[in-house]
């Protein structure tokens, strides 16, 4: 049976107006380099989310991409499931993205995480995964400092982590723009787990309730932590950066095209054609005609009096 046409953002408009960011949130964002969004998911989003990762993460387990009782990650799988698609221009938490961001925006990666209760012979300490920034190289190879933020992370916390111990995000609030060392020796990294017993001074355990969202810029120093608890932590992770940023997952997301929205369309990185990633004629950026349409003839306002 083919999937019902979404009808998107066109269709609520209200929806997500009601959910602009406000100065208030965006100068904390600017600062601290992260935001809290409580209720972000209602109870049935949050049910059905975790359904779908359960459901992956059980096939995952039955062909040997999982390991029982282990850390597991994965990505690619925003056709699995619509409750995941639905994600992608959420009311609650687009208009801030696109309110720090601007219009020129898409999904360029997008990731889950399950995360069991330690075993009980894990070494002290086991599970951190090591600090890092987002998005590996950028932080080698780009000159300036601070290093520029070019996209931001939303997680969504499935699963009651409002206690620290329970495989919390950590993060070093206003980290995001005192750029520290990179490893400059190595080809490449992606953050691995690790045994890490240095957890610096400043680090803060993320304690949210579930269905909390929480916008992180990419340059904000972040790790996760050991799951010291009896509950198996869930969380998903939705990046957003400019068009003409590339993906960082495999991403099979243009078989959904035919059932989005325009709007939806971009943000899984359609294109009318490269240029239009950098060049981008009204095609290309619908979001900025929705943003015109609903808040003024001039985009910008959307990001807020700054842009005005
Ligand atoms: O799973 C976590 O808490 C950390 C996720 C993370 O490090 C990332 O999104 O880059």
């Amino acid at each position: 049976m083919k999937a019902l046409l979404h009808k998107g953002m066109a269709a609520a408009p209200e929806k997500y107006l009601a959910h602009l960011i406000t100065e208030e949130e965006r100068t904390h964002f600017e600062e601290q380099g992260y935001l809290y969004i409580p209720n972000a998911l209602s109870t049935e989003m949050r049910e059905q989310l975790i359904n779908a990762v359960d459901t992956l993460h059980n096939n995952a387990l039955a062909n040997g991409r999982a390991t029982p009782g282990s850390h597991w990650g994965w990505s690619d799988f925003l056709g699995a499931d619509d409750a995941l698609l639905n994600l992608v221009d959420l009311p609650t938490t687009l208009p801030k993205v696109w309110g720090i961001l601007g219009w020129n925006i898409y999904l360029y990666h997008a990731h889950m995480h399950v995360k069991p209760p330690a075993a009980s012979d894990a070494e002290e300490g086991e599970g951190w995964l090591e600090w890092h920034q987002d998005s590996g190289r950028v932080n080698i190879e780009l000159e300036t400092n601070p290093r520029p933020r070019l996209s931001l992370k939303v997680g969504y916390f499935l699963t009651d982590v409002s206690e620290p111990g329970r495989g919390n995000f950590y993060i070093r609030p206003g980290s995001h723009l005192s750029d520290m060392d990179v490893p400059l020796a190595e080809i490449a990294r992606d953050p691995r787990e690790a045994t890490a017993d240095d957890v610096p001074d400043d680090a803060m355990p993320v304690c949210v309730e579930p269905g909390t969202a929480v916008l992180f810029d990419r340059r904000l120093w972040h790790s996760r932590s050991p799951n010291h608890s009896n509950i198996t932590r869930k969380a998903l992770f939705y990046g957003y950066g400019y068009r003409w940023i590339r993906p960082k997952d495999e991403m099979s997301v243009e078989v959904l095209y035919d059932r989005c929205d325009p709007i939806r369309r971009q943000l899984l990185g359609a294109a009318t054609r490269n240029n239009g990633r950098y060049v981008p004629s009204e095609d290309d950026v619908p979001l900025r005609g929705w943003l015109i349409d609903n808040l003024g003839d001039n985009p910008a306002y959307a990001m807020g009096p700054r842009h005005a």
